[in-house]
Protein backbone atom coordinates (compact mmCIF):
# COMPACT_ATOMS: atom_id res chain seq x y z
CA UNK A 1 0.00 0.00 0.00
CA UNK A 2 1.06 3.28 -1.14
CA UNK A 3 2.44 5.91 1.38
CA UNK A 4 0.41 9.80 1.95
CA UNK A 5 3.72 11.15 0.24
CA UNK A 6 3.10 9.42 -2.55
CA UNK A 7 -0.49 8.80 -2.81
CA UNK A 8 0.03 13.08 -2.61
CA UNK A 9 2.60 12.47 -5.10
CA UNK A 10 0.14 10.83 -7.71
CA UNK A 11 -2.96 12.84 -6.91
CA UNK A 12 -0.36 16.39 -8.04
CA UNK A 13 1.04 14.14 -11.24
CA UNK A 14 -2.66 13.38 -12.41
CA UNK A 15 -2.87 16.69 -12.54
CA UNK A 16 0.38 17.83 -14.27
CA UNK A 17 -0.54 14.69 -16.95
CA UNK A 18 -4.03 16.07 -17.70
CA UNK A 19 -4.69 12.29 -16.59
CA UNK A 20 -8.48 12.03 -16.28
CA UNK A 21 -9.03 8.89 -16.58
CA UNK A 22 -7.31 7.62 -12.96
CA UNK A 23 -7.76 11.04 -11.10
CA UNK A 24 -10.73 9.75 -9.92
CA UNK A 25 -9.37 6.31 -8.76
CA UNK A 26 -6.54 8.34 -7.15
CA UNK A 27 -8.31 10.50 -4.93
CA UNK A 28 -10.38 7.42 -3.30
CA UNK A 29 -7.26 5.73 -3.06
CA UNK A 30 -6.32 9.19 -1.12
CA UNK A 31 -9.95 8.93 0.80
CA UNK A 32 -9.03 5.03 1.69
CA UNK A 33 -5.85 5.76 3.27
CA UNK A 34 -7.78 7.93 5.50
CA UNK A 35 -6.08 11.35 3.74
CA UNK A 36 -8.70 14.11 4.50
CA UNK A 37 -10.67 15.05 1.19
CA UNK A 38 -9.37 18.68 2.51
CA UNK A 39 -5.47 17.68 2.53
CA UNK A 40 -6.06 15.83 -1.06
CA UNK A 41 -7.10 19.18 -2.48
CA UNK A 42 -4.80 21.44 -1.19
CA UNK A 43 -1.01 19.21 -0.76
CA UNK A 44 -2.36 16.71 -4.24
CA UNK A 45 -4.35 18.19 -7.07
CA UNK A 46 -3.53 21.87 -6.42
CA UNK A 47 0.26 21.01 -6.58
CA UNK A 48 -0.21 19.68 -9.81
CA UNK A 49 -1.98 23.22 -10.67
CA UNK A 50 0.95 25.28 -9.42
CA UNK A 51 3.52 23.14 -11.13
CA UNK A 52 0.79 23.58 -14.20
CA UNK A 53 0.72 27.70 -13.97
CA UNK A 54 4.86 27.62 -13.17
CA UNK A 55 5.01 26.06 -16.68
CA UNK A 56 2.44 28.21 -18.62
CA UNK A 57 4.52 31.22 -17.28
CA UNK A 58 7.73 29.76 -18.43
CA UNK A 59 5.72 29.34 -21.82
CA UNK A 60 6.75 25.81 -21.51
CA UNK A 61 2.95 25.12 -21.95
CA UNK A 62 -0.43 26.37 -23.65
CA UNK A 63 -3.54 27.59 -22.37
CA UNK A 64 -4.95 23.99 -23.64
CA UNK A 65 -2.91 22.81 -21.29
CA UNK A 66 -4.44 24.91 -18.39
CA UNK A 67 -7.61 24.12 -19.60
CA UNK A 68 -7.36 20.62 -19.31
CA UNK A 69 -5.03 20.43 -16.02
CA UNK A 70 -8.26 22.60 -14.81
CA UNK A 71 -10.72 19.76 -16.14
CA UNK A 72 -8.93 16.98 -14.30
CA UNK A 73 -8.67 18.81 -11.06
CA UNK A 74 -12.41 19.33 -10.98
CA UNK A 75 -13.13 15.31 -11.96
CA UNK A 76 -11.26 14.26 -8.19
CA UNK A 77 -12.94 17.16 -7.10
CA UNK A 78 -16.27 15.48 -7.68
CA UNK A 79 -15.52 12.42 -5.96
CA UNK A 80 -13.45 14.18 -2.59
CA UNK A 81 -16.59 17.00 -2.17
CA UNK A 82 -18.69 14.53 -0.77
CA UNK A 83 -16.13 13.77 1.95
CA UNK A 84 -16.12 17.55 2.84
CA UNK A 85 -19.57 18.13 3.40
CA UNK A 86 -20.85 17.59 7.47
CA UNK A 87 -24.25 15.60 7.82
CA UNK A 88 -27.25 17.28 9.11
CA UNK A 89 -25.90 20.74 10.46
CA UNK A 90 -28.47 23.85 10.60
CA UNK A 91 -26.42 26.65 8.55
CA UNK A 92 -24.34 29.09 11.09
CA UNK A 93 -24.84 31.84 8.42
CA UNK A 94 -25.18 32.35 4.76
CA UNK A 95 -22.52 33.32 2.13
CA UNK A 96 -22.87 34.62 -1.35
CA UNK A 97 -20.16 33.64 -2.70
CA UNK A 98 -18.68 33.96 -7.27
CA UNK A 99 -15.72 34.81 -9.51
CA UNK A 100 -15.88 38.51 -10.50
CA UNK A 101 -16.33 39.68 -13.65
CA UNK A 102 -14.63 38.95 -17.06
CA UNK A 103 -12.83 36.36 -15.12
CA UNK A 104 -13.45 32.48 -15.81
CA UNK A 105 -11.20 30.89 -12.59
CA UNK A 106 -13.11 28.62 -10.76
CA UNK A 107 -10.78 26.24 -9.27
CA UNK A 108 -10.11 27.96 -5.78
CA UNK A 109 -13.54 29.61 -5.64
CA UNK A 110 -15.01 26.36 -5.62
CA UNK A 111 -12.63 24.86 -2.92
CA UNK A 112 -13.39 28.00 -0.61
CA UNK A 113 -17.41 27.66 -1.67
CA UNK A 114 -17.29 23.46 -0.70
CA UNK A 115 -15.20 24.30 2.51
CA UNK A 116 -17.69 27.01 3.36
CA UNK A 117 -20.49 24.18 3.18
CA UNK A 118 -18.46 22.08 4.79
CA UNK A 119 -17.92 24.39 7.51
CA UNK A 120 -21.68 24.98 8.34
CA UNK A 121 -22.67 27.56 5.64
CA UNK A 122 -24.98 27.73 3.66
CA UNK A 123 -23.73 28.95 0.12
CA UNK A 124 -24.96 30.51 -2.61
CA UNK A 125 -22.66 30.51 -5.04
CA UNK A 126 -23.28 32.53 -8.37
CA UNK A 127 -20.35 30.83 -10.49
CA UNK A 128 -18.03 32.98 -12.42
CA UNK A 129 -18.02 35.93 -14.96
CA UNK A 130 -20.38 37.75 -12.18
CA UNK A 131 -21.34 40.93 -12.81
CA UNK A 132 -21.17 43.71 -9.75
CA UNK A 133 -25.22 43.77 -10.82
CA UNK A 134 -25.80 40.08 -9.93
CA UNK A 135 -23.84 40.06 -6.72
CA UNK A 136 -25.38 42.78 -5.08
CA UNK A 137 -29.10 41.31 -5.94
CA UNK A 138 -27.92 37.98 -4.50
CA UNK A 139 -26.61 39.82 -1.11
CA UNK A 140 -30.44 41.29 -1.40
CA UNK A 141 -32.59 38.45 -2.19
CA UNK A 142 -30.67 35.89 -0.25
CA UNK A 143 -30.01 37.97 2.95
CA UNK A 144 -26.48 36.76 2.75
CA UNK A 145 -24.33 37.48 6.21
CA UNK A 146 -20.74 37.38 4.04
CA UNK A 147 -20.42 37.86 0.26
CA UNK A 148 -16.96 36.19 -1.13
CA UNK A 149 -15.38 37.33 -4.44
CA UNK A 150 -12.78 35.83 -6.33
CA UNK A 151 -10.17 37.25 -9.10
CA UNK A 152 -7.40 35.58 -10.49
CA UNK A 153 -6.23 37.90 -12.91
CA UNK A 154 -4.78 41.56 -12.45
CA UNK A 155 -7.20 42.89 -14.61
CA UNK A 156 -10.10 41.87 -12.46
CA UNK A 157 -9.51 42.77 -9.35
CA UNK A 158 -10.24 46.15 -9.75
CA UNK A 159 -14.38 44.85 -10.16
CA UNK A 160 -14.27 44.17 -6.61
CA UNK A 161 -14.20 47.79 -5.13
CA UNK A 162 -17.08 48.41 -8.20
CA UNK A 163 -19.21 45.87 -5.96
CA UNK A 164 -18.58 47.23 -3.10
CA UNK A 165 -19.04 50.09 -4.26
CA UNK A 166 -22.55 49.01 -5.68
CA UNK A 167 -23.24 47.54 -2.36
CA UNK A 168 -22.45 51.14 -0.91
CA UNK A 169 -24.96 52.45 -3.25
CA UNK A 170 -27.63 49.93 -2.58
CA UNK A 171 -27.17 50.48 1.46
CA UNK A 172 -25.97 47.10 1.67
CA UNK A 173 -22.53 47.57 2.65
CA UNK A 174 -23.20 47.50 6.72
CA UNK A 175 -25.21 44.33 6.63
CA UNK A 176 -22.72 42.17 4.83
CA UNK A 177 -18.94 41.28 5.73
CA UNK A 178 -16.82 40.98 2.71
CA UNK A 179 -14.22 38.65 2.00
CA UNK A 180 -12.03 38.97 -0.76
CA UNK A 181 -9.32 36.56 -2.67
CA UNK A 182 -7.86 34.70 -5.42
CA UNK A 183 -3.70 34.59 -6.23
CA UNK A 184 -3.19 38.25 -6.97
CA UNK A 185 -5.57 39.46 -3.56
CA UNK A 186 -3.39 40.76 -0.70
CA UNK A 187 -4.69 42.17 2.45
CA UNK A 188 -3.51 45.25 1.37
CA UNK A 189 -5.88 45.51 -1.34
CA UNK A 190 -8.20 44.38 0.84
CA UNK A 191 -8.29 47.01 2.87
CA UNK A 192 -7.51 49.53 0.08
CA UNK A 193 -11.10 48.65 -2.24
CA UNK A 194 -13.04 48.47 1.15
CA UNK A 195 -13.35 45.13 1.64
CA UNK A 196 -13.13 43.62 5.63
CA UNK A 197 -10.79 40.67 4.54
CA UNK A 198 -9.25 38.21 2.54
CA UNK A 199 -8.27 34.95 2.97
CA UNK A 200 -4.63 34.10 1.84
CA UNK A 201 -6.13 30.30 1.19
CA UNK A 202 -9.28 28.59 1.45
CA UNK A 203 -8.53 27.66 5.04
CA UNK A 204 -7.75 31.10 5.54
CA UNK A 205 -10.79 32.44 4.21
CA UNK A 206 -13.19 29.93 6.18
CA UNK A 207 -11.67 30.97 9.20
CA UNK A 208 -12.06 34.46 8.43
CA UNK A 209 -15.73 33.81 7.98
CA UNK A 210 -16.21 31.11 11.02
CA UNK A 211 -14.92 34.02 13.36
CA UNK A 212 -16.90 36.98 11.72
CA UNK A 213 -20.39 34.22 12.60
CA UNK A 214 -18.88 33.30 16.22
CA UNK A 215 -18.65 37.50 16.64
CO1 LIG B 1 -5.49 31.37 -16.23
N1 LIG B 1 -4.23 32.75 -15.62
N2 LIG B 1 -5.96 32.49 -17.74
N3 LIG B 1 -6.59 29.89 -16.75
N4 LIG B 1 -4.66 30.40 -14.92
C1 LIG B 1 -3.55 32.50 -14.29
C2 LIG B 1 -4.33 33.14 -13.15
C3 LIG B 1 -2.14 33.19 -14.55
C4 LIG B 1 -1.45 33.69 -13.26
C5 LIG B 1 -1.26 32.22 -15.37
C6 LIG B 1 0.09 32.81 -15.70
O1 LIG B 1 0.22 33.54 -16.65
N5 LIG B 1 1.08 32.50 -14.92
C7 LIG B 1 -2.53 34.36 -15.53
C8 LIG B 1 -2.94 35.68 -14.88
C9 LIG B 1 -1.87 36.75 -15.04
C10 LIG B 1 -2.31 38.03 -14.44
O2 LIG B 1 -3.43 38.40 -14.31
N6 LIG B 1 -1.30 38.78 -14.04
C11 LIG B 1 -3.68 33.72 -16.29
C12 LIG B 1 -4.12 34.14 -17.57
C13 LIG B 1 -3.30 35.23 -18.23
C14 LIG B 1 -5.24 33.58 -18.22
C15 LIG B 1 -5.84 33.97 -19.58
C16 LIG B 1 -5.90 35.49 -19.84
C17 LIG B 1 -5.02 33.25 -20.65
C18 LIG B 1 -5.40 33.57 -22.08
O3 LIG B 1 -6.53 33.44 -22.46
N7 LIG B 1 -4.41 34.02 -22.80
C19 LIG B 1 -7.25 33.34 -19.50
C20 LIG B 1 -8.26 34.30 -18.87
C21 LIG B 1 -9.66 33.76 -18.93
C22 LIG B 1 -10.57 34.60 -18.07
O4 LIG B 1 -10.66 34.38 -16.87
N8 LIG B 1 -11.23 35.57 -18.67
C23 LIG B 1 -6.99 32.20 -18.56
C24 LIG B 1 -7.69 31.00 -18.60
C25 LIG B 1 -7.46 29.93 -17.76
C26 LIG B 1 -8.17 28.58 -17.93
C27 LIG B 1 -9.64 28.71 -18.33
C28 LIG B 1 -7.45 27.82 -19.00
C29 LIG B 1 -7.88 27.91 -16.55
C30 LIG B 1 -9.01 28.11 -15.51
C31 LIG B 1 -9.87 26.88 -15.35
C32 LIG B 1 -10.87 27.07 -14.25
O5 LIG B 1 -10.67 27.79 -13.27
N9 LIG B 1 -11.96 26.39 -14.42
C33 LIG B 1 -6.67 28.71 -16.05
C34 LIG B 1 -5.82 28.27 -15.00
C35 LIG B 1 -6.03 26.86 -14.52
C36 LIG B 1 -4.81 29.11 -14.44
C37 LIG B 1 -3.76 28.77 -13.36
C38 LIG B 1 -2.69 27.92 -14.04
C39 LIG B 1 -4.22 28.04 -12.12
C40 LIG B 1 -5.37 28.70 -11.35
C41 LIG B 1 -5.88 27.72 -10.33
O6 LIG B 1 -6.91 27.10 -10.52
N10 LIG B 1 -5.09 27.50 -9.24
C42 LIG B 1 -3.25 30.21 -12.98
C43 LIG B 1 -1.80 30.25 -12.53
C44 LIG B 1 -1.66 30.33 -11.03
O7 LIG B 1 -2.53 30.72 -10.31
N11 LIG B 1 -0.48 29.98 -10.58
C45 LIG B 1 -3.69 31.04 -14.11
C46 LIG B 1 -5.40 26.51 -8.22
C47 LIG B 1 -6.37 27.11 -7.17
C48 LIG B 1 -6.61 26.11 -6.06
O8 LIG B 1 -5.71 28.24 -6.61
O9 LIG B 1 -7.32 29.88 -7.68
O10 LIG B 1 -5.29 30.71 -6.39
P1 LIG B 1 -6.36 29.72 -6.57
O11 LIG B 1 -7.27 29.68 -5.24
C49 LIG B 1 -6.72 29.56 -3.96
C50 LIG B 1 -6.41 30.92 -3.29
O12 LIG B 1 -6.12 31.94 -4.20
C51 LIG B 1 -7.61 31.18 -2.43
O13 LIG B 1 -8.02 29.88 -2.03
C52 LIG B 1 -7.81 28.96 -3.09
C53 LIG B 1 -7.51 27.60 -2.51
O14 LIG B 1 -6.54 27.67 -1.49
N12 LIG B 1 -8.80 31.85 -2.96
C54 LIG B 1 -9.67 32.45 -2.09
C55 LIG B 1 -9.31 31.94 -4.20
N13 LIG B 1 -10.45 32.59 -4.19
C56 LIG B 1 -10.72 32.91 -2.90
C57 LIG B 1 -11.81 33.57 -2.33
C58 LIG B 1 -11.80 33.76 -0.94
C59 LIG B 1 -10.75 33.31 -0.15
C60 LIG B 1 -9.67 32.64 -0.71
O15 LIG B 1 -12.80 34.36 -0.31
C61 LIG B 1 -13.98 34.67 -1.01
Amino acid sequence: MANEKEILAKLRDCVVSFDVENVQKACEDALAAGIPAYKAIADGLSRGMEIIGRKYEAKDCFLADLIMAGETMKEGMKILKPSLKLADVSAIGRVVIGTVRGDLHDIGKDIVAMLLEAGGFEVIDLGIDVSTDEFARAVSSHNANILGMSALLTTTMPEMESVIKELEKAKLRNKVKVIVGGAPISSEYAIQIGADAAGKDAVDGVGICKRWIAR
